[in-house]
């Protein structure tokens, strides 16, 4: 039988497991990547494990969450990044080069080969053919120490593109598309290929656009062929020699195959709050806009940035609307410059922001009260722009630009004629803002600078037996890491420090969450399906575990975070009949009996103290999960392994 892409390079990874849909298998990881608002933790962990240097072929640590520097904070995370990567020889991209997914695709990305990073937007790199995840701090750190990095044998399901986008129809639109169908839980469990005549049309970062989006779908990644395509922009990128090419078997089976004619695409767009509420802009004709923001992993490319200013040219931006444009890289906002294309867009009255993720995550350009805000970013969860009751929709930089002319939502198609583009066929190389690291003779003399934001790592907890602890918080379906682990420019710079982090837990649900389970000491969380989607954050375990939360019981769980609980220790089990779920309710008494022979059995029995009621639960450990679990996490039982 033929293999898929995703198949042929995990094959080639394989450390243990077989390849069989549902079983756990170890990879071999060739890069990583982290950032700063998750690197400053995995740092730390990956001091603990006490390895000298990085055993991957590469290891790129960069700075672009947490770079609006309102205290000591941030700066002091960024010189501790900065000297951790030059210790131990990681490469350190400096901020202001760039948002850590776009400068790993022009730079460092290879076909082939397998990278995790501690983003959950990590799977951009499957635009260039790239097996890329998004991980824990804790699951980098141990890939970083040259350990495997496991997952579950994943589903292949394949989307089949046919036909050709038409002008101001673009990627972002085939990534909305797929969400339309498939929903944010539409990928859990599956690797998602990209296939068909379309593909041919679609460039790099164009790939890279809905590679990047696949992660609102729940997959486990997403994945081009590289070709001819893949190559140019390698070549063009002065990595020629970093080809190789990659495509499936034509006997390759999947277990889905969804097919979407480019030709027929309309310009769309998501609705508050979530990236699934996808309509066609035509439909949301009229709708005021208050503010405009263009860039983030997503959609910051050269190529979305010379659209954009093609565009604008000659015209000014509608006295309603502030504009923002973020460009991905100093590479882009270089090129940019040097064109003349950045001229047209400052001209319009944009605000040109840094290379970085900011209002993304946040990091100021927070809407008005109530505001309208139209982004071409991944995420529109309730108050992640920093501003509680806006309404933050997500479109393409075509559609942000036709509502930041107009100040209203307008579809971009009435515009006129999409101005001409041509890409170069050489991008402008400067890796002066990556720092290498030091030799091995002279990283013995680097020393880390630690700030005093840096506090330790929480306390961990062995699984016991049984767990008797009362329910503390009863959510809903969809609970994002956002509403578990809130981010933004206040609450970031102290990704270091738990204790305080922890202040905010939940805080999006119940602000009383925080202080009701420290005074219990120990809780747990019933949550309903796709628990803890989005980010990647392990803070949105390690804080719940700070405040003493020992088991979450949901519908069902994020492929992140579920790995994240067991690296924190925390037991994840889910309902066996999910109308149990309205069994349960706040401040009832609970109590887990028989939980080790439960965990081998796949079966746990929860005892409802306040109403008497038994609630049958179902769990699947791999026998190194139920270790973790016992050993209270990654980090216990890196250590037992080692002793
Ligand atoms: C996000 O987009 O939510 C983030 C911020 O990039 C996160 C990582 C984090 O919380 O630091 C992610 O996507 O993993
Ligand atoms: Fe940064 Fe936003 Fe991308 Fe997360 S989704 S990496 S915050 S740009």
């Amino acid at each position: 039988m033929g293999l898929t892409i995703a198949q042929k390079i995990i094959k080639a990874h394989l450390v243990s497991g077989e390849m069989t849909v549902g079983e756990e298998v170890a990879l071999r990881i060739d890069q990583t990547l982290t950032q700063d608002a998750t690197g400053t933790m995995a740092y730390l962990e990956f001091e603990a494990m006490g390895i000298p240097r990085v055993r991957t072929e590469k290891s790129v640590a960069y700075i672009d969450h947490n770079t609006l520097q309102c205290g000591f904070e941030n700066a002091d995370d960024h010189q501790f990044i900065g000297s951790i990567a030059k210790k131990h020889g990681i490469y350190f991209s400096r901020p202001g080069n760039g948002i850590c997914h776009q400068v790993h695709l022009e730079r460092f990305g290879k076909p082939g080969k397998t990278l995790i990073g501690s983003d959950s937007h990590t799977p951009t790199g499957g635009g260039i053919g790239m097996l890329a995840f998004g991980a824990g701090g804790l699951d980098v750190a141990v890939a970083m120490g040259g350990g495997e990095y496991y997952i579950t044998m994943p589903k292949m399901f394949k989307v089949e593109l046919k036909g050709k986008l038409r002008p101001f129809v673009t990627a972002k639109d085939v990534s909305l598309e797929i969400l339309r169908i498939l929903s944010v839980k539409g990928g859990v469990g599956a690797i998602i290929e990209w296939g068909g005549e379309g593909i041919k049309t679609l460039s790099v970062p164009e790939r890279a656009t809905i590679t990047n989006m696949g992660t609102e779908l729940g997959a486990t990644t997403s994945i081009f062929p590289s070709d001819e395509i893949t190559k140019a922009f390698l070549e063009a990128e002065g990595r020629g020699e970093d080809y190789v090419e990659l495509s499936s078997d034509p006997d390759a089976v999947y277990d889905r195959i969804i097919e979407i004619n480019l030709s027929e695409l309309k310009p769309l767009i998501a609705c508050p709050h979530s990236p699934d509420n996808v309509v066609e802009v035509a439909s949301l004709k009229g709708t005021k806009v208050n503010q405009v923001c263009i860039g983030s992993c997503t959609n910051s490319s050269l190529l979305d940035m010379l659209k954009v200013a093609a565009i604008l040219k000659g015209k000014t931006v509608s006295p309603d609307v502030s504009l923002s444009i973020s460009p991905g890289s100093k590479q882009v906002l270089g090129m940019l410059a040097d064109s003349g294309a950045l001229s047209d867009i400052i001209a319009s009255g944009a605000r040109v922001l840094e290379c970085a993720c900011g209002p993304c995550i946040g990091m100021g350009f927070s809407p008005n009260s109530g505001g309208v805000s139209l982004r071409t970013f991944n995420r529109n969860f309730e108050g992640r722009s920093g501003t509680a009751d806006a309404n933050v929709y997500l479109c393409s930089p075509e559609t942000a630009v036709a509502a930041a002319l107009t100040g209203e939502i307008t579809d971009p198609m009435l515009l006129g004629e999409m101005p001409e583009i041509t890409m170069p066929n050489e991008f402008k190389i400067d890796d002066s803002a990556v720092i290498p690291p030091a030799s091995e003779e002279e990283a013995e003399s680097v020393e880390i600078l630690r700030g005093p934001n840096i506090k330790k790592f929480p306390d961990t907890y062995p699984v016991t037996d049984s767990i008797e602890a009362p329910l503390l918080l009863k959510v809903g379906d969809n609970i994002t890491t956002d509403h578990i682990m809130p981010a933004g420019a206040k609450i970031l710079p102290y990704r270091s420090n738990i204790p305080f982090l922890s202040q905010f837990c939940f805080g999006v649900c119940d602000k009383t969450f925080p202080e009701r389970a420290l005074k219990a000491g120990k809780s747990i969380i019933i949550g309903g399906s796709n628990y803890g989607q989005g980010s990647s954050r392990e803070h949105a375990a390690l804080v719940p575990l700070y405040l003493g939360v020992r088991c979450v019981i949901a519908k069902s769980f994020a492929r992140i975070h579920v790995a994240n609980l067991i690296n924190a220790g925390i037991l994840p089990l889910t309902f066996k009949n999910a109308e149990d779920y309205d069994k349960l309710n706040q401040e009832d008494s609970l109590e887990l009996c028989g939980i080790y022979e439960g965990m081998d059995s796949g079966e746990i029995t929860l005892i409802n103290k306040t109403t008497g009621d038994k609630i049958l639960l179902s769990c699947s450990f791999s026998d190194r999960q139920k270790e973790m679990l016992k050993c209270g996490g990654l980090l216990g039982y890196t250590k037992a392994k080692n002793n």
